[in-house]
């Protein structure tokens, strides 16, 4: 796919990209690492695959009654979920009633490592949310206030279809930045703006050879 990059990071192909390389910072707390998940991502999606043939992809309601345009599932010890009661994480995946599938080792790899080259060493996921969008898709501005523990960051990882994600700031009606994710690139959020408003436009139509007319979104949290 052609894209506006420059040349600067090289050919990440192949290997892991040092600590730090290819760092752009996006806020205070928040990092984008462009194309780190790239040499990762067909593992991730056959990793999905996997997730989705025991958890499917399903489209929730939320609270106010609306069925969401992106389909939903998790893995990890906990997953996230929205109904007429509210959001929340749960251990067990209320379509199936068994537990949520475990948390893919190449998932977790590429988390652990990304958070690490955004300077939060620490980092250990217990829950990973996947989010699939097709052609106009979106999701509108909301904050992440469901975890546990608000000094731990959130590791995002785009896969497929690029889309416009828009940042915000502490309060709904701050006009938010807009800024374009492709296939592999990862956002490690944490720290001052962790509660900053965000979501994502609109998804533009396309072809993506990994995941054909989608974009995925993996979020990883310490939810628990
Ligand atoms: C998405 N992401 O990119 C939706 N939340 O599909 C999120 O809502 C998000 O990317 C918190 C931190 C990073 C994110
Ligand atoms: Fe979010």
């Amino acid at each position: 796919m052609k894209g506006r990059r420059g040349g600067a990071t090289g050919d990440l192909f192949g290997s892991a990209p040092p600590a730090g390389a290819g760092a752009e910072p996006l806020a205070e707390g928040a990092t984008i690492l462009r194309r780190f998940a790239e040499a990762a991502a067909p593992a991730l999606v056959e990793a999905i695959e996997r997730v989705v043939a025991a958890a499917p992809f399903r489209h929730m309601v939320t609270p106010g009654g609306y069925t969401m345009s992106i389909a939903m599932t998790n893995c990890g010890r906990l997953g996230w979920v929205t109904d007429r009661s509210g959001y929340r994480y749960t251990t067990t995946d209320p379509t199936t009633r068994r537990p949520w599938p475990a948390l893919p080792a190449v998932f977790r790899d590429v988390a652990t490592r990304a958070a690490a080259a955004a300077g939060f060493a620490e980092f250990e996921p217990d829950a990973c949310l996947i989010n699939r969008y097709e052609p106009r898709a979106r999701l509108s501005l909301h904050q992440d206030r469901n975890e546990r523990d608000f000094s731990a960051p959130i590791v995002s990882v785009s896969l497929g279809l690029r889309a416009v994600f828009l940042f915000g700031g502490a309060r709904r009606q701050d006009r938010p930045r807009r800024i374009r994710l492709e296939s592999g690139d990862v956002v490690v959020w944490g720290g001052p703006t962790r509660l900053a408003f965000h979501g994502v436009a609109p998804l533009p139509d396309g072809e993506h050879p990994l995941t054909g007319r989608h974009r995925i979104n993996l979020t990883f949290r310490k939810a628990g």
